[in-house]
């Protein structure tokens, strides 16, 4: 697999892995596929379905699965790479009318067969609609804001950015809300509107401003297009990986396991 244009940093201020040769200085990223102590599930994202739309934290599904979050301000391209990453076409619901997810829309991942799902995926409505009235920016930070402060279940987040706009003032207000524990993956989305340099140079910008945030959180970097497929196949990778990490995580241990353990 090629991962040409993945910059994978475990901390801001210290590059873990890069997969860019270049850039590779010190320890690997727990999050880095390749390094992925958890046992591989088969690939849950192409089991992406419908589960429930929520316009209130209490209405959450009660089971604590690991859930995954997509976030980033209003048309950045959240709800198109969900569909491309899962190979769905209409799965989240993506429109050219800015603020068109205005509620968590949450999706179940994992075999039909069983009972219940292994795993979620929450597309979270934009911010930053210029011309929201204030009410609408109030209830995205009662909504999208204290889901990603307080939602014990997220087990990663997934910073969706324009890569024309790069990190905005915005975004960087979202970062105050994530949990420091959090892995995130930052996608420059509509990365087909560049030429390959223009992206390279959009990386590094971006790269730049999440060092400068210096959050604590393991952070990947990767640009992406869901229309040509430019940066799916590592971007599926990571969250298989961090999906896999969280569900293994989430398994409680047998009771013959701690036998042996005695
Ligand atoms: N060229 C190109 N267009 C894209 C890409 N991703 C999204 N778009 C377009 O950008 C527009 C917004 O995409 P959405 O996926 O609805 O954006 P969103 O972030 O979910 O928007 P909200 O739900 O309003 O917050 C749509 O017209 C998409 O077709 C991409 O990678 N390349
Ligand atoms: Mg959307």
């Amino acid at each position: 697999m090629q991962l040409y244009n993945t910059i994978v940093f475990a901390r801001c201020d210290r590059i873990a892995a890069a997969v860019v040769p270049a850039r590779c200085l010190n320890r690997r990223n727990p999050i880095d596929p390749a390094s992925s102590s958890a046992p591989s599930l088969a690939p849950v994202l192409p089991t992406a379905r419908f589960l429930t739309t929520v316009v209130q934290l209490a209405q959450l599904p009660r089971e604590r699965l690991p859930e995954v979050a997509f976030v980033g301000r209003s048309n950045a391209g959240k709800s198109s790479a969900i569909n491309a990453l899962c190979r769905r076409r209409r799965l989240a619901f993506a429109s050219k009318m800015p603020g068109r997810t205005q509620a968590l829309n949450c999706f179940a991942l994992g075999p039909e067969r069983l009972p219940d799902p292994v795993a979620l995926i929450v597309d979270t409505p934009g911010y930053g609609f210029a011309t929201a009235p204030l009410e609408i920016k109030r209830q995205w930070d009662h909504l999208a804001g204290r889901y990603l402060q307080i939602r014990e279940a997220l087990c990663a987040v997934v910073l969706v950015l324009d890569v024309r706009r790069g990190l905005t003032d915005l975004d960087r207000a979202l970062l105050q809300w994530m949990r420091p524990d959090v892995p995130m993956l930052a996608i420059l989305t509509k990365s087909d509107k560049l030429g390959r340099a223009q992206q390279r140079q959009a990386l590094d910008t971006v790269e730049a401003a999440l060092r400068e945030a210096r959050l604590p959180n393991p952070l990947s970097l990767l640009a992406l297009s869901s229309t040509t497929g430019l940066g799916l196949e590592q971007a599926r990778a990571w969250l298989e990986a961090v999906i896999s990490e969280a569900v293994a995580a989430a398994v409680p241990a047998r009771p013959e396991d701690s036998r042996e353990q005695d």
